[in-house]
């Protein structure tokens, strides 16, 4: 899963993306000069994997992987578009959804305004898509006019998404639009499922706010540089210091989760003595396509899937416990893969 952190200049960005990640990227309350994106790979945590991992013993134990990419620089659609766009959107094109940041601490004497820089980036993604799809139009009625190849069924979609954008409106309520694979080469900014992180100041409470959470938008609350600072600390002492101010759980678990849960991403694993690991495939994918996530000679080559859910292997307290009794199923091409399967593929190449 890839992840791209947006924001207004001085959000905190870089911030979220050091309390995400352990990083120690620069953090700036000045704005000048264009940086490099701040890149990193987290692992997921999952504690099913660490039993797994007890009980097998393997040479190897791989989660997944969670890719956040902290884009320097700005949106902004009135500034020089294409120059500071096409470098935005190289960067965002391939991420799976937007980590939205928003300031909720003050900064150089002026209060925190969350709801306005909240709108004030959307409205900023609304109109970079407008402007997209305004001019795809135009080439696409001139192609379609010298009866070229253009795809009048193209055409009419980004009729739709201009409408929907004229309004104001993000793409990403419109599932046919933003899902639609005739758009999808796009990578419209407004269609992409997005988490908004508000990044609280570690003086005021965590608390709610007047946020207006546009439709489909998931909302999380990180303390930016209080985490910041924990992440930096060894896992004992950050456990330690979590204790005493009454925090749960590290941001990035519940940022990850909250991910995966927006995008309907679910986990199963493979098993063994040289290696267990974790897998990320979309909710409902069927055996034999999860199989080409672990490789696509197996995808190929699929004949059945020998399945236990990780409850019942637990339950039983090992795979041929599960077997004994009657907990190890043997499953089709056909059949869904589900959170916390257990997965023998059987295939032959
Ligand atoms: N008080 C406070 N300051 C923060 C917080 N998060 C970021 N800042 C400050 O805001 C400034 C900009 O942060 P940075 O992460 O560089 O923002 P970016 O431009 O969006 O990447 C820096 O001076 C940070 O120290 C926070 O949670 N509380
Ligand atoms: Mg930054």
């Amino acid at each position: 899963m890839k992840l791209g952190i947006v924001g207004l200049p001085g959000s905190g960005k870089t911030t979220i993306f050091n309390a995400l990640t352990g990083s120690t990227a620069e953090t700036s309350a000045y704005q000048g000069g264009k940086k490099d994106p701040n890149l990193a790979v987290v692992k997921v945590p999952d504690g099913r994997l660490d039993r797994l991992s007890s009980m097998y013993e393997p040479k190897k134990t791989t989660p997944a992987r969670v890719h956040y990419v902290d884009i320097g620089g700005t949106v902004s659609v009135k500034k020089d578009i294409d120059s500071s766009m096409d470098e935005f959107m190289r960067f965002i094109h391939p991420v799976d959804a937007l980590v939205h940041v928003v300031r909720n601490f003050e900064r150089a004497g002026e209060p925190p305004r969350p709801a306005d820089d909240l709108d004030a980036l959307e409205s900023e993604f609304v109109l970079a898509d407008l402007i997209a799809v305004e001019k795809r139009m135009e080439r696409l009625k001139k192609e379609i006019a010298r009866a070229r190849k253009g795809d009048p069924k193209e055409l009419e979609l980004l009729k739709e998404a201009y409408t929907i954008l004229e309004e104001g409106e993000a793409l990403r309520a419109y599932p046919e639009i933003a899902q639609s694979p005739v758009l999808r080469g796009y990578a419209f900014l407004s269609a992409k499922p997005c988490i908004l992180v508000l990044n609280s100041g570690d003086e005021v409470g965590l608390g709610t706010t007047d946020l207006r959470l546009p439709k489909g938008v998931v909302f999380i609350e990180i303390k930016g540089r209080l985490e910041m600072e924990l992440a930096q600390l060894s896992p004992e002492d950050a456990g330690l210091f979590r204790e005493d101010m009454g925090l749960e759980e590290p941001a990035t678990f519940r940022l990850i989760r909250e991910s995966y849960r927006l995008l309907g991403l679910i986990s199963f694993f493979t098993v063994g003595k040289d290696e267990v690991r974790a897998w990320t495939i979309r909710l409902d994918t069927p055996a034999q396509r999860a199989a080409g996530a672990v490789h696509s000679d197996i995808e190929r080559g699929f004949i059945k899937a020998e399945v236990v859910s990780y409850e019942d292997l637990m339950a039983y307290g090992n795979y041929s416990g599960a077997q004994k009794a009657g907990k190890v199923r043997l499953e089709g091409k056909e059949y869904l893969v589900q959170d916390g399967d257990i997965i023998n593929f059987r295939f032959n190449v």
